[in-house]
């Protein structure tokens, strides 16, 4: 459903729509082709009933919120994010800049319990925190890409979960937090699409999210009070052989509450090749982008900014 509301950026054209809330609990086929279909329209949904308990989300965010609070000086404990730690208001390497603070943690279960947190007060509380969060949402994720390989009718129902279940994945968890700004309508995080397999989205029911479904328009996604946000990173593109689209999308600061958002990237081993199941290579859609590996496609997007298109660069013709 399309309807019109107030523009939140002076200049740009703004719709709302209501992103597919997908009932994980409905019956297996019925989800399966929702999920597909939603990939294929708007390459995000929101998933209800998805077995994560709110304890587990609750435990995360008490985690996150409190560690945001501290003084700078302490959240730098966590060192830089290089790749791991802690970082403001810059991304990337590149010059790209936000109203945001972050940090980003390894999801390696070794590196996990392993992980000093000595930034925390508690650091046995936050590893345990983070460990029982990313295995709910490791879980949520292969479920749903299982989904959606049995969806597309492809044999191998495991073959995109497959990736992100492997020791080496290289996934990444990333805490944003975008302090209040009295100024409207500050960008936090710039336009860009996910470079990894799969992300699992929650917010603490603070808006701000907003996605471009390729026309120019910027459409807000209202938080849900119990759903996760799903979207398509750019190794899926690849993996459908575009059949799923990776779709841009934003941050937006709020002027009145802190935000706080919870992102799981589901990523492949580096060494893993991003090629699509024979079944999504006919005669009729012929090979999109040349095989490359997760590796070299992680060097190429770290070379450019963040709003860049990088999948293009891969392209077969
Ligand atoms: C976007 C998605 C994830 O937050 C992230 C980001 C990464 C970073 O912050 O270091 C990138 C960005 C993200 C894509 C292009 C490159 C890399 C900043 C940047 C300019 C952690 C990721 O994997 O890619």
């Amino acid at each position: 459903m399309v309807v019109a509301s107030p523009n939140p950026i002076r200049s740009e054209s703004v719709r709302v729509i209501e992103l597919p809330v997908i009932d994980l609990s409905a019956e297996r086929s019925k989800v399966s082709s929702l999920i597909v279909q939603a990939c294929e329209q708007y390459g995000f949904f929101q998933v209800i009933n998805h077995g994560i308990s709110e304890d587990t989300i609750a435990r995360m965010e008490q985690q996150g919120l409190s560690f945001f609070t501290k003084p700078v000086c302490e959240k730098q404990r966590a060192g830089p994010a290089t790749p791991f730690g802690y970082g403001r208001k810059n991304i990337g390497f590149n010059g790209d800049v936000g109203e945001v603070e972050y940090l980003l943690l390894d999801t390696n279960p070794l590196s996990i319990s392993q992980g000093s947190y000595s930034f925390s007060n508690d650091p046995k509380m936050f590893s345990s925190a983070v460990s029982g969060y990313m295995e709910a949402v490791k879980g949520l994720a292969c479920e749903i890409l299982d989904q959606m390989a049995e969806g597309l009718r492809v044999h191998d129902s495991s073959v995109f979960s497959r990736m992100i279940r492997a020791v080496e994945s290289d996934s990444i968890f990333r805490l944003n937090h975008y302090p209040p700004i009295l100024c409207k309508d500050k960008v936090g995080f710039g336009e860009h699409t996910d470079p990894q397999i799969l992300t699992i989205l929650r917010s603490n029911g603070v808006p701000g999210l907003q996605i471009s479904p390729g026309d120019g328009l910027w459409v807000p996604v209202p938080p849900h009070p119990t759903a996760f946000c799903v979207n398509v990173g750019d190794a899926l593109q690849a993996m459908t052989n575009g059949r799923f689209m990776s779709v841009r999308h934003r941050a937006l600061a709020n002027s009145h509450k802190p935000r706080m958002s919870m992102a799981y990237f589901g990523a492949p081993p580096l060494h893993a090749w991003l090629t699509p199941p024979p079944e999504l290579v006919t005669p009729h859609k012929p090979l999109l982008y040349r095989p490359f590996t997760w590796g070299e496609f992680k060097s190429t997007l770290y070379s450019l900014r963040l709003g860049d298109s990088r999948l293009h660069l891969f392209k077969t013709f």
